[in-house]
């Protein structure tokens, strides 16, 4: 079965060699030597400055939170408001409500399918602590108003990077907007550690308290300064980051021809996310958009029959869960009113991730592309 991603296994001989070192140092977790080295050659590859290395995407998130203070509302009985997206993995709400806030969900562009600026403005209230947008699929938000939008109303801004690795954004790295971005390194993303993430900071003082509050907020032997929790990446983690760094360039080539290969076959055909212009590409995932939901679940099932295996990347639209809803008491709360959500719920019912990953080769993905085109041309 050709699955929506497999993860990127390294040359075996080279993880040894990382692996040897791990032998020889004695040295497990705790910012090891393999941890900082990682550090190192992520900021000058991803062209950016503060970044930490945590555990994994969700801890990264929560971690940000807390370190920017947007979850520590002092004399205020309701929780503080995050606006975000419905529209993207269930991790960047959930840590959200995991950490006492409420989530808002604002509704998405349904071309970029990222956060609706002018939806976020229209959902901010007076107990709106931050923004969480997500740059869904590796595609960038729209960073000036987004941002923007911060600066007037005096909310932080973290931007949820866990797809976009590497990306960059009219020639500088889209992770270096806002008050801080987070990425995952789970094994499925395109660059891993096979569990592992990072934020990345934009002044260095907010760095430095993330950096207490990872290792429970201990700052010497015998010195505890503030409340913290244990969101480390260990030394086997780092390794498996490091030589998937070096081979990073063969990883994105070979993902990079099944990603035009399906571009070149849909244009036309079948609807695409729109890309924000000035975005790179990072050959992430690659999303189709068919004319509905019957239409969606029809095409699955022939390309299972056909060997593979696509998925409902993001489905449901979040707004529709229960439990990152409002508490029922505060329902009655005349100043709240969940804003209405169109697109992401449109969207999330016909959108679906195609195989995408290094090795892939384009023969494997043809039959694929059959089912779908042969599907749409009868539909039109
Ligand atoms: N924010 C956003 C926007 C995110 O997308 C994510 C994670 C996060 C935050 C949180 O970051 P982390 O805390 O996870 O670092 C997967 C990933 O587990 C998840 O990291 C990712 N987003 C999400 C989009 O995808 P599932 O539920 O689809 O995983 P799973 O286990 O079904 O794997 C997908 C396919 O990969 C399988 O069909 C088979 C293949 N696979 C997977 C694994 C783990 C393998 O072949 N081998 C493997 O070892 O969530």
């Amino acid at each position: 079965m050709i699955t929506v991603t497999r993860p990127y296994f390294p040359e075996r001989k080279n993880f040894d060699r990382y692996v040897d070192a791990i032998f020889q140092s004695r040295w497990l977790t705790n910012h090891g030597p393999l941890e900082q080295e990682l550090t190192r050659r992520l900021e000058t590859y991803l062209g950016v400055k503060h970044l930490l290395l945590v555990s994994n995407g969700t801890l990264a998130l929560q971690v940000a939170y807390r370190a920017l203070g947007i979850n520590n509302v002092v004399g205020q009985r309701e929780p503080a408001e995050v606006i975000t997206t419905p529209f993207t993995f269930i991790a960047t709400a959930s840590s959200l409500k995991w950490e006492g806030m409420q989530p808002v969900f604002a509704d998405i562009d349904p071309a970029t399918l990222c956060l609706d600026p002018a939806q976020v403005e229209a959902a901010i209230t007076p107990r709106t602590r931050a923004i969480v947008p997500v740059h869904v699929f590796g595609n960038a938000c729209d960073v000036e108003a987004i941002d923007a939008l911060g600066e007037e109303h005096d909310l932080k801004v973290i931007y949820d990077g866990a797809h976009a690795f590497g990306a960059t954004y009219r020639g500088n790295s889209l992770l270096s907007y806002g008050d801080a971005s987070t990425l995952s390194f789970h094994a499925t993303k395109l660059f891993h550690s096979i569990e592992g993430g990072a934020i990345i900071f934009k002044r260095k003082e907010d760095l430095e308290r993330a950096r207490k509050m990872i290792n429970f907020g201990i700052t010497g032997p015998e010195c505890i300064e503030e409340l913290g929790i244990n969101a480390k990446m260990n030394e086997f983690q780092a390794a498996m980051g490091l030589c998937v760094l070096d081979e990073i360039e063969g990883n994105l080539e070979s993902r990079a021809l099944v990603w035009h290969a399906y571009a070149q076959a849909f244009q036309g055909n079948v609807q695409l996310q729109a890309r924000q212009p000035g975005v790179s590409l990072n050959y992430a995932y690659f999303p189709i958009i068919l004319e509905s939901e019957s239409v969606l679940l029809e095409v699955m099932q022939r390309l299972e029959r056909e060997g593979y295996q696509p998925r409902r990347y993001f489905c449901p639209s979040l707004e529709s869960l229960a439990f990152l809803g409002r508490p029922a008491a505060d329902l009655q709360d005349a100043d709240f009113q969940q804003p209405e959500i169109v697109h992401s719920r449109d969207i999330a019912s016909r959108i679906l991730c195609l195989p995408l990953f290094s090795g892939l080769q384009v023969s494997e993905i043809l039959a694929a592309v059959r089912v779908i085109v042969d599907r749409h041309q009868k539909a039109a």
